[in-house]
């Protein structure tokens, strides 16, 4: 029957992916992570899950992304992309960890039995699933893709389609889209990512042949601009952009559509091309954002020139600008600055839409919320909120953040190592998509009030829905600075970050402290937390918390201080208490 074949899957499977015996995995923050040669048990089950998922949701399209993003090369890692194109629903994660660590295959088949029983998952019958594939440029991707099918072509009716070699966003769009009936290439993906990114540039004043900025600008961003330092000259509207690529699938994917983005031109640096070096190593954001230092294949040429930095898979962002000849120190622009710059944007349209006084009567109510985590620099906390909007914090992983800004018309999301995006509530995009409609046959060449309406439907279709997307992030910020003919220095200088420093420290089991607040306070063992704040009180805008990783072996401490050489002796100290303790 049906039902045995279903079994007999299974323990099939099971028994080629054997794990080996005192391993142990845990669906951390993104999925599971560890060396790649280790990988294949976690991500055939992962596999076999998926499917499951997509049969639990009636054959809906569920996705996996074999990647390790901002981490070595040598590691590999699996994440789950549900229906809707986010992170798996968190409820799923205790299955899953339980999956990837059943120690044979009858222990693995008790566990499904098991969950499809509690979960009411139709098991041994007519059912589909349909499950979505992407990896990145890792030497173990192949292989270990190759385990994600085996796991789940293991499930009865389940269906494996095999994306290709993507950016991690891309696939989760993919999913989005494949569900929405909405067609769901990668030419789909670049062809929205280009119009939409076209369509912005068209209701720009530049393209509408005013220069007078004040035409646009409504009487809180003139006010807002009052606090922005005045243009040094510098890079006013230049369209040269070099992008440090990380050597992964985000320079490869850049390089693809570049030519056709008018309004920038783009330079792609560490692209994944043979011999231009190692993923990750030396470049990308996560080691831009942490070092503050010029990743591989820059040199004092580029001092001046705009740059930004993606990482590994392309779901995070950072902008740069080296200062000076003499030394590789950068000015960065990390996740809570392109936060703020689109906060900025999207308050203006909704300003312009709602009172600046035209002829034209019509209003777009709208909540708009902000989401950071504790890494967040407290002088952009600060920023976002002397501008009167709603800041909001969650832990750690995007998976969070994203959920808590679907509680918006219009949620902003960011984490300050650049992995972040925008999301818009489908009701407040079909009443914007009503009044753009009404105006553009009211209003005469159009007025101002619809081009902020359609600026902001350009960038609702320019960012990406999903997930934090370099790409698309990267885009809406180049439209944006050449809308609002911002300099890199203009932005730059919106606010200026509080000195912070990052460490990690290695101890036996990361898992024996356990945070609470949005990790901002450790609640075991509780004498750490009371020696964080006996260190923090030596300090003036002292902050540190401490967290285990999700991602990686290690416990990392955050300080942030009025001074740097203060930052990194409160973070120091807090370190030593947390080697101390758990070392
Ligand atoms: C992943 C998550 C991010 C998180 C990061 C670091 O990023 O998607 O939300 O900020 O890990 O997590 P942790 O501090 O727990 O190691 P990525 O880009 O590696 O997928």
């Amino acid at each position: 029957s049906q039902e045995q074949e279903q079994r007999r899957r299974l323990l099939d499977v099971a028994s080629r992916f054997p794990l080996p015996s005192g391993r142990r995995f845990s669906y951390g923050t993104a999925g599971f992570r560890a060396d790649g040669a280790t990988m294949a048990p976690a991500v055939c089950r992962a596999g076999i899950l998926a499917a499951l998922r997509s049969v639990k949701l009636a054959g809906a399209a569920v996705g996996i992304v074999i990647t390790a993003s901002h981490n070595p090369v040598g590691d590999n890692g699996v994440k789950i992309a549900d229906p809707d194109g986010g992170m798996m629903a968190q409820h799923w994660e205790p299955f899953a960890d339980a999956l990837a660590n059943a120690p044979d295959p009858d222990a693995l088949l008790q566990l499904v039995l098991q969950f499809v029983k509690d979960e009411g998952i139709p098991w041994g019958g007519q059912h589909t699933a349909q499950v979505l594939l992407g990896r990145d440029t890792r030497p173990t991707g192949e292989y270990l893709l190759n385990a994600a099918l085996q796991g789940i072509n293991a499930i009865v009716g389940a269906h494996a389609i095999d994306m290709g070699i993507l950016t991690t966003p891309q696939l989760h769009w993919m999913v989005r889209s494949k569900n929405k009936g909405i067609k769901a290439s990668e030419s789909d993906y670049f062809t929205q990512l280009i119009d939409s990114f076209r369509l912005f540039f068209s209701h720009c004043p530049a393209a509408l042949g005013s220069h007078d900025g004040e035409l646009l600008t409504s009487n809180f961003i003139r006010r807002m601009l009052e606090l922005v330092p005045k243009d040094k000259g510098g890079d006013e509207l230049a369209k040269k952009l070099i992008v440090d690529g990380a050597n992964g699938i985000g320079g490869v994917k850049l390089e693809q559509i570049k030519a056709e983005l008018s309004g920038v031109d783009i330079i792609v640096r560490n692209s994944g091309k043979e011999g231009e070096g190692i993923l990750n190593h030396m470049c990308g954001a996560d080691f831009v954002q942490k070092e503050r230092v010029t990743p591989h294949g820059f040199s004092p040429e580029d001092v001046g020139v705009r740059c930004a930095s993606l990482d590994g898979d392309a779901d995070r962002l950072v902008y740069f600008h080296m200062s000076s000849a003499s030394d590789n120190k950068v000015d960065l622009v990390d996740g809570d600055k392109i936060l703020s710059l689109f906060a900025l944007f999207i308050r203006e349209q909704l300003d312009i839409i709602n009172n600046n006084g035209s002829q034209v009567n019509k209003s777009l109510p709208a909540r708009l919320g902000i989401v950071q985590t504790a890494y967040a620099n407290g002088a952009s906390t600060q920023f976002l909120k002397n501008l009167g909007l709603e800041v909001v914090f969650t832990p750690t992983g995007v998976k969070y953040l994203h959920k808590k800004a679907l509680e918006y018309d219009i949620g902003i999301y960011f984490e300050a190592n650049g992995h972040g995006t925008v999301v818009f509530l489908e009701d407040f995009l079909s009443q914007l998509e009503s009044l753009s409609n009404e105006l553009s046959s009211e209003a005469v060449n159009g007025s101002a009030q619809y081009h902020a309406a359609m600026r902001l439907m350009a960038a609702s279709q320019l960012i990406n829905q999903a997930v934090g997307d370099a790409l698309s992030g990267l885009l809406l910020v180049e439209a944006i600075l050449q809308y609002k003919r911002w300099s890199f220095q203009n932005w730059c200088e919106l606010y200026s970050d509080l000195p912070s420093r990052q460490l990690k420290v290695k101890v036996i089991d990361r898992s024996s402290i356990v945070t609470t607040d949005a990790e901002t306070k450790v609640s075991q063992p509780s004498s750490l937390q009371e020696l964080i704040d006996k260190e923090t009180a030596n300090y003036t805008h002292g902050r540190c918390f401490v967290r285990p990783s999700g991602t990686e072996d290690v416990v990392r401490v955050y300080a942030e201080a009025s001074t740097q050489a203060e930052a990194d002796s409160l973070a120091r100290s807090v370190a030593h208490h947390v080697e101390h303790l758990l070392g």
